[in-house]
């Protein structure tokens, strides 16, 4: 049995955070992962940083290459009935987004996991966690052939929607809400230069489009499907020509070029409650998922893991264990409002397959008021960038 203050499972952007920010404590921790290194240096997912989460990963030395990369933007296009709305985030509330790709800044942090020594394991099985309700929680798994038991001051659940720590805590102590959605996001990632300067949201009677961009040669472009799309019917020219209509402005043109990668991401909002049991603490998707279209998800689970940080910190060094017991309530007032407004900016821009005219004209009199007002204009920009 060995010993470490913090286990942490899974190696994605709240566990490597929470692993580097104890880290500058002094605070030590095992981080467990049960892909390779390889596979969640590649696995595409998020584009949008919150200027907090910007500020954070620069502020604790693993923004560098961010800085160097990433674009800062100062606003958002909103497009509907032929139209290219920009939404003045830097105006209406002072701050910043920063493009730069989720994988970018996973790889970033395994690079600096790597540099200070501490473990990072990949590749381990059959992860089990016993004495959550006790003062020294276990980890159990296997990696390199071996069964390992790591006893821990706390664990951290980092691993993601799919992971072992939510069902590990016994049944009768959550409580779940979840909302599905009837449409899902076909993505790809193509080798052309971006066609826009901005992230721009479209939303045309055949459904919603996602203009976005990773750099100036590999853009980002997601169109509304169904949930259980089969990409198999969606050859490269099929997804070029749904995207010209659905994005398609005079005096404008969408270049295309090579579909790198394509693939179909279902949507849903869910958060359990509350996101702590005895010396489990869930952070991530491990404990919420918001559908992508408001760019909550990654910042989420950095909120969560910067929260979480500060309570260990505090507890190891004044035994104060206040700070612990309120994780889950301070995380929960964050998560509920990019919950709304993750929900609020999907139903205003997707098609529901069962909208009538009257729907439509609905949300067409919504985003005419949103960029034509400023106070709702400016609700979603402080929204949209954060409160970090
Ligand atoms: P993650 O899921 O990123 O990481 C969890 C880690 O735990 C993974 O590496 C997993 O392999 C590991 N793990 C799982 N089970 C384990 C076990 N038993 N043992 C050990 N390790 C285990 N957010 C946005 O803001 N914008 C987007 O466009 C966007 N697109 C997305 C597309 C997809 C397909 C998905 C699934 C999510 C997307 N998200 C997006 C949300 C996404 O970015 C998450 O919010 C973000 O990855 C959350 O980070 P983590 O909580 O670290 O969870
Ligand atoms: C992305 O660039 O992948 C992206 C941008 C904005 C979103 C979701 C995804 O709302």
């Amino acid at each position: 049995m060995t010993r470490t203050q913090v286990g942490i499972v899974g190696a994605g952007p709240a566990g490597l955070t929470l692993a580097h920010l104890l880290h500058l404590e002094g605070i030590d921790s095992v981080v467990i992962e049960d892909r390779s290194r390889e596979y969640v240096e590649a696995r595409i997912r998020a584009g949008v940083l919150e200027q907090g989460t910007a500020d954070l990963l620069a502020e604790t030395g693993v923004g560098g290459r961010m800085q160097r990369e990433g674009e800062v933007h100062g606003g958002i296009g909103l497009q509907f009935d032929g139209e290219r709305h920009r939404v003045d985030l830097q105006a209406l509330v002072g701050k910043t987004i920063v493009i730069y790709g989720q994988t970018e800044i996973v790889k970033d942090l395994i690079e600096a996991r790597v540099g200070t020594g501490r473990p990072l394991l990949f590749e381990v099985g059959d992860v089990s966690l016993a004495g959550l309700d006790t003062d020294r929680p276990r980890l159990s798994f296997t990696h390199e052939r071996a069964r390992q038991e790591l006893e821990c001051d706390v664990i951290a659940g980092c691993d993601g929607f799919h992971g072992v720590c939510r069902p590990s805590i016994p049944a009768g102590v959550l409580t779940e809400f979840s909302r599905e959605y009837p449409f899902g996001w076909l993505g790809i990632l193509a080798a052309v230069a971006p066609s826009i300067e901005e992230v721009s949201y479209s939303a045309h009677e055949r459904g919603f489009a996602l203009l976005s961009l990773r750099t100036r040669e590999l853009s980002r472009y997601y169109i509304q499907c169904a949930p259980d799309e089969d990409l198999a019917l969606w050859p490269d020219d099929r997804i070029w020509e749904e995207l010209q209509t659905r994005v398609g402005l005079e005096g404008w043109t969408l270049a295309e070029g090579p579909i790198l990668e394509k693939g179909v991401t279902g949507m849903r909002s869910y958060v359990v409650e509350p996101m702590q049991y005895g010396r489990l603490f869930l952070a991530g998707d491990a404990a919420h998922i918001v559908p992508p279209t408001g760019a909550k998800g990654l910042n989420l689970a950095i909120g969560d893991v910067r929260l979480l940080a500060e309570a260990i910190v505090e507890w190891h060094r004044t035994g104060d264990e206040a700070a612990l017991a309120r994780y889950s309530e301070e995380c929960l007032r964050r998560v509920w409002r990019a919950e709304h407004f993750s929900w609020w900016m999907t139903t205003m821009l997707h098609r529901p397959p069962d909208e009538d005219p009257f729907g439509w004209r609905l949300r067409q009199s919504q985003l005419r008021y949103v960029v034509g007002s400023e106070p709702a204009a400016r609700s979603l920009a402080e929204n949209y960038v954060g409160f970090g």
